[in-house]
């Protein structure tokens, strides 16, 4: 295994966490690029990395133009920006940053719940433009989280942490996975479809794949019903954005609160003019509490990887690669 660390070069192509640069500039030798963007790789530069630091996406022509690339340390749980697959056929490990955030995450999305089902962001509103003393309260709202019935689509690590978080707050709760959560004793949909048709507060926390493309449709949206709210806490490439839009304008759901969206930080206008949309601009981990813990985890894999030969947390596609002596 490498002893002297510093002689390592990690490539950081875009914007890192502070505290992630000033570690891996500290532990590493670190060369930075504007993007991650093959084109930017000198020839000097392409065989002397062995690592990658990133908050961006890293595509198969990038890994590829790096010949002697051993490991990507990806910032944050989700993945989806990483070609993992492609990084495994090339046996190159790639770690991601789970469970330091969950519970901030999960914190986010009742947050997120509450504005939804309660306005308060529109009554905070309603208080600082002075409507309260010209035109009285607040209304009442129409929508309350009593007596709701919750759905999580995607109950792993974080649809635990809110699952928790909402038993405390009186809900019931029912789920869908790919697969029943062994030992869970929360209703199991094996459809989401089927799970939207059973509740009316739907939360999504699953991650961004090919199987889980759009799988938030027009047909779950209707099952949802009248007086159903959407939160999505998870990835904007769940929804069928056109059919949230559709869906909120056409009261075929009472509202919706997006964490996400699927061209971030672009948000369609039509969902902004939405009044029935709580919109927030992907701040589910963003504490600097939190933001400091997945950073450390970014550069710890990086240092696990380089001086023990395996990281603390690769993410599955990658678990069975091996570092080379
Ligand atoms: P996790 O523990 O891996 O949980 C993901 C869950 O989704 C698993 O239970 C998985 O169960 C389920 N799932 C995956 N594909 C599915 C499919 N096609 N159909 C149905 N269920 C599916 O991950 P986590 O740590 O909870 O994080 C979840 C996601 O939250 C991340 O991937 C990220 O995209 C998002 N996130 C967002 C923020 C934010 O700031 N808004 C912050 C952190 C994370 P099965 O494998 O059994 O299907
Ligand atoms: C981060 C996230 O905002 O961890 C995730 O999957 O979505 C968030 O915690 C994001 O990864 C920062 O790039």
């Amino acid at each position: 295994m490498t002893s002297d660390r510093s002689a390592v070069t990690i490539l950081v192509p875009g914007r890192l966490h502070e505290r992630a640069l000033a570690r891996v500039d500290k532990a590493f030798k670190m060369v930075r690029l504007d993007r991650a963007d093959k084109s930017l790789i000198s020839d000097g530069l392409a065989g002397t990395v062995r690592g990658v630091a990133a908050m961006t996406a890293i595509d198969a022509a990038f890994i590829d133009a790096l010949p002697n690339l051993e490991i990507i340390a990806s910032f944050g749980v989700g993945y989806d920006a990483v070609d993992a697959r492609h990084a495994a056929a090339k046996g190159v490990m790639v770690t991601n940053t789970p469970d330091v955030l969950t519970e901030e995450v999960a914190d986010t999305a009742l947050g997120l719940l509450i504005n939804t089902v309660r306005e308060l962001a529109r009554a905070e509103n309603w208080l600082r433009q002075g409507r309260w003393v010209k035109e009285g309260p607040y209304p009442l709202t129409k929508a309350t989280l009593r007596g709701r019935h919750a759905g999580i689509f995607g109950m792993g690590r974080i649809g635990m942490a809110i699952a928790k978080r909402l038993e405390a707050f009186g809900l019931s709760i029912a789920y869908h996975n790919r697969r029943r959560v062994e030992g869970l004793s929360y209703e199991y949909h094996p459809t989401l479809a089927g799970l939207a048709a059973a509740v009316d507060t739907l939360i999504s926390v699953a991650p961004g794949t090919a199987s889980t493309e759009k799988a938030v449709n027009a047909e779950v949206l209707r099952a949802l019903g009248p007086d159903g709210v959407f939160v999505n806490i998870g990835r904007g490439s769940t929804v069928d954005e056109e059919a949230l839009i559709a869906a909120l304008s056409g009261g075929v759901i009472r509202a919706a609160g997006l964490d996400v969206f699927a061209d971030e930080p672009r948000v369609p206008q039509a969902l902004i003019d939405l009044p029935n949309a709580t919109l927030l601009p992907h701040v589910g981990s963003a504490s600097v509490h939190t933001r400091n813990a997945m950073a450390d985890l970014v550069v710890d894999n990086l240092v696990a990887w380089f001086s023990e030969g395996k990281p603390l947390t690769p993410v599955p596609e990658t678990a069975g690669v091996a570092k080379s002596a």
